[in-house]
């Protein structure tokens, strides 16, 4: 009965809103209605504002009342430009530091490091190497008298991407309505007042900003700092104003005065995108002011829709009774809220494609939102966990177009990865390390401790196949091979004997940003090393990677001698071995650690995302899960949601709960921020850093549906707060939908739709399978 009435309650806003656009019926109507966020406040801390995005742009407003804060960006607002900092005096010491590491004197390689494989010029603090900035911040005053406010509320509509401000002040009735359009690339802010109103809009930026206001339009313009002689990005933006009031402008401010509405249209570009960004922008306003704005809302909200609307994730009725940020606190201390997990999932989802939709960069470590000029490392694309993570919930979150900025951006890494591979390993083909910006910077960093992994690039490939996998897009295989191929061929050169283990070893290397003690006497004065050969998570990526390619070379019919090589070189790879305390090792040594608790669980690269530890290695499984009970279930927003995959792959969906809990905690607390979720759902690193939101989507699906296997299996870790649910349309490698319904725990029904004539195998909770025979594009649904 509470369902109906929440529907209806819901189903009356779509239906005003589809009516205000003109669509079609209430059939439309979705459990994706439920997927609101609200709050009875507005927004103090940017954490609080509401993320509007449509890969291009993004609009974050605080909803407040007197005085409406929107944080405005634009994805390719980056300072910095091309740097050379491959130092060619790296490859002479290769030698001399790779015969100190299989001596075991790691510390000495280190030294040499430090001294000889960095990057010129600074690394990433360099002005050089940039940052991801914000574009601008838009001030909406309206002339109320704030505390004379009743019936507040902001909410974000995840199904239709449209946030909405509502309130009461003296008898008049004031309505806020935003949204980004995914048709149009122009954000569209919409303010009504039930009696005649007046406002100001004024747009500032802390600096390097022009503002130029004229008749019904305030232009911004500026241009970012390169960090050398060269010019930097230029940008330029335009609010246009269309209004039933007078428009008067005053300095820098435009004036509005007795509206009973306001359509604001504002957008913006730079020359890292476009060769005119004025033109550009002057196009887009020209034509969109044009039209109505249901016009403007019904298209957005209808390619909006065409990606979102794709997955349902449906664990009871979404708590709608108490405002968002109230449902985390009381989650974190009851942990009674299935529904939030769904809200969660389907909220990565939702930020996905807010910053990957046509974009002209992949989502960066804040996806596209920022509020600074220079962002928490930069704002950058880091490559040993962070980018790879951003990626995690776009296959099985069935968006697989949004593949199409990765896809460029790792392509683009190849000429500048060339030459690092060249200059200081002497290397064949590509490679990357953790630091990647807009400018393909693709050296070892300016410290060793957490620069010199040499296996990110060879990662990050893994995603173009993995999409492959998805998808068997044989044409997008084409494409990506020689990209994938460039990879391997420098893991493939850069293998080294290690002459006491017999191995084929990366050297140097680390496991990303963790160290141990070398022996104890270091332990005992607390000197940390880095560096070392053959780190775990290398080994599994070597290995994922080089079977990627022999399957894809397989398939293209291409490369057999190589095929025949990596065959040879993935016999002579260190396995994943099981230490003498039942754990996974980390490094080839069993080196004591030096942060056991590490955010960074790097040697279970092979049990996600890799699928190199599972049902059939049921010893590494174990070991896995020693691993991550001494590694603990706190961490990083990031580290948090990492272990939501694993604990989803050991099929412990208790766990994985538990861990989803962890990452809910709200992140702020008296004494300031901390790992887990901000009030808007931003995940925490601290500070706000998007790859635990992706990530903990990537999680949850995770829990719903695997197929890294030769199986499809469903269910695999449902947790017992679950135990009734449905979800429509994740996806499973093989270009398989899956639907799935179940209740007390039991798999009721399951729907494969296939986009081949093919034959799978179904996994069910209990272990039993099923082989399902499936037409192209023809759903096959069985009943249990
Ligand atoms: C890696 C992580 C940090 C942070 C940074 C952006 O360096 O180890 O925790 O997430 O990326």
């Amino acid at each position: 009965m509470k369902r109906a009435i929440l529907y209806i309650l819901s189903a009356v806003v779509t239906l005003a809103m589809v009516v205000a656009c003109g669509a079609k019926s209430a059939a439309d109507l979705s459990v994706n209605d439920e997927l609101i966020m609200w709050y009875d406040t507005p927004a103090m801390i940017w954490e609080e504002y509401l993320p509007l995005g449509n890969g291009r742009l993004g609009v974050m407003p605080s909803g407040g009342v007197a005085v409406d804060h929107l944080v405005l960006n634009e994805g390719s607002m980056w300072s910095g430009g091309v740097q050379y900092v491959d130092n060619s005096e790296a490859a002479e010491w290769l030698p001399r530091i790779r015969e100190l590491l299989i001596r075991g004197e790691n510390r000495r390689a280190e030294e040499l490091m430090y001294r000889y494989f960095t990057c010129s010029g600074g690394g990433s603090s360099s002005p050089e190497y940039g940052s991801y900035q914000t574009l601008a911040d838009m001030w909406i005053e309206c002339d109320v008298v704030a505390d004379s406010v009743e019936c507040y509320r902001r909410e974000l509509r995840l199904r239709d991407a449209v946030a909405t401000t509502r309130f009461k002040a003296c008898g008049v009735e004031y309505c806020r309505d935003y949204f980004t359009s995914m048709s149009d690339n122009v954000a569209v802010v919409r303010l009504c007042a039930s009696k005649p109103a007046d406002y100001a809009l004024s747009v500032t930026r802390p600096t390097r900003i022009g503002v130029s206001v004229d008749g019904c339009d305030v232009r911004i313009e500026g241009e970012l700092p390169s960090g050398s002689e060269k010019e930097g990005v230029r940008y330029y933006g335009r609010a246009h104003i269309v209004t039933d009031g007078t428009v008067t402008s005053a300095e820098t401010k435009l004036k509005v005065e007795d509206a009973t509405y306001v359509t604001l249209l504002f957008t913006a570009a730079t020359t890292y995108a476009v060769d005119d960004p004025q033109a550009t922008v002057d196009g887009i306003i020209d034509r969109n002011a044009a039209r109505s704005y249901e016009e403007l809302l019904g298209d957005h909200v209808a390619a909006h829709r065409a990606l979102f609307d794709r997955v349902e994730i449906d664990f009871g009725e979404q708590r709608l009774d108490i405002p968002t940020d109230r449902r985390l606190e009381e989650y974190a201390t009851s942990g009674d809220d299935a529904s939030l997990a769904a809200l969660y999932a389907q909220y990565g989802r939702y930020l996905l494609i807010g910053s990957a939709h046509n974009a002209t960069l992949p989502p960066n470590l804040q996806g596209i939102w920022a509020n600074t000029v220079w962002c928490p490392w930069s704002g950058d694309m880091h490559l040993n966990i962070n980018q790879q993570m951003n990626h995690w919930a776009l296959e099985v979150g069935n968006l697989p177009e949004l593949i199409e900025p990765l896809t460029r951006y790792v392509e683009g890494l190849v000429q500048s990865g060339e030459h690092t591979a060249e200059h200081f390993y002497r290397a064949e083909g590509w490679c990357s390390h953790i630091l990647a910006n807009a400018w393909g910077f693709t050296a070892p960093s300016e410290d060793p401790s957490w620069g010199a992994t040499n296996t990110c690039g060879g990662w990050i490939a893994l995603h173009l196949w993995e999409h492959y996998c998805y998808t068997l897009d044989r044409a997008y295989l084409e494409r990506v091979y020689p990209t994938m191929r460039g990879a391997a061929l420098f893991l493939r050169s850069i293998l080294i004997e290690d002459s006491v283990s017999g191995y084929l070893v990366t050297a140097p290397t680390t496991s990303p940003e963790n160290g141990f003690y070398l022996n104890d006497e270091d332990a005992a004065r607390g000197a940390v090393t880095h560096v070392c050969m053959g780190s775990t998570m290398d080994n599994q990526i070597v290995r994922e990677l080089f079977t990627a390619i022999i399957s894809a070379a397989e398939i293209l019919d291409c490369d057999a001698e190589l095929v025949q090589d990596l065959r040879y070189a993935l016999l002579r790879l260190v396995p994943t071995r099981i230490g003498t305390d039942g754990r996974i090792m980390e490094w080839l040594e069993e080196y004591r650690e030096a942060e056991p608790q590490h955010r960074h669980v790097s040697h279970l690269f092979g049990l996600y995302p890799a699928a190199q530890i599972d049902h059939s290695t049921p010893e590494l499984m174990e070991a896995a899960r020693r691993t991550l009970d001494v590694r603990g279930d706190g961490g990083t927003g990031w580290s948090r949601a990492w272990k939501i995959c694993f604990w989803a792959r050991l099929g412990d969906g208790d766990r994985a709960a538990k861990l989803l809990r962890s990452l809910l905690e709200p992140a702020v607390v008296e004494s300031g921020h901390r790992g887990g979720t901000f009030p808007n759902m931003f995940c925490s690193h601290p500070p706000f850093q998007i790859d635990g939101n992706f990530g903990g989507s990537a999680g949850i699906m995770e829990m719903l549906l695997q197929s890294h296997g030769e199986q499809i299996a469903v269910l695999p870790a449902l947790p017992t707060l679950w135990d009734s649910g449905s979800y429509r349309g994740l996806c499973a490698r093989g270009g398989v939908v899956v639907d799935c319904c179940w209740e007390q725990g039991r798999v009721t029904s399951v729907t494969l739709t296939s986009n081949s004539n093919s034959t799978h195998t179904l996994r069910l909770p209990d272990g039993t399978c099923r082989s399902v025979e499936c037409v192209a594009n023809t759903p096959v649904t069985l009943q249990f």
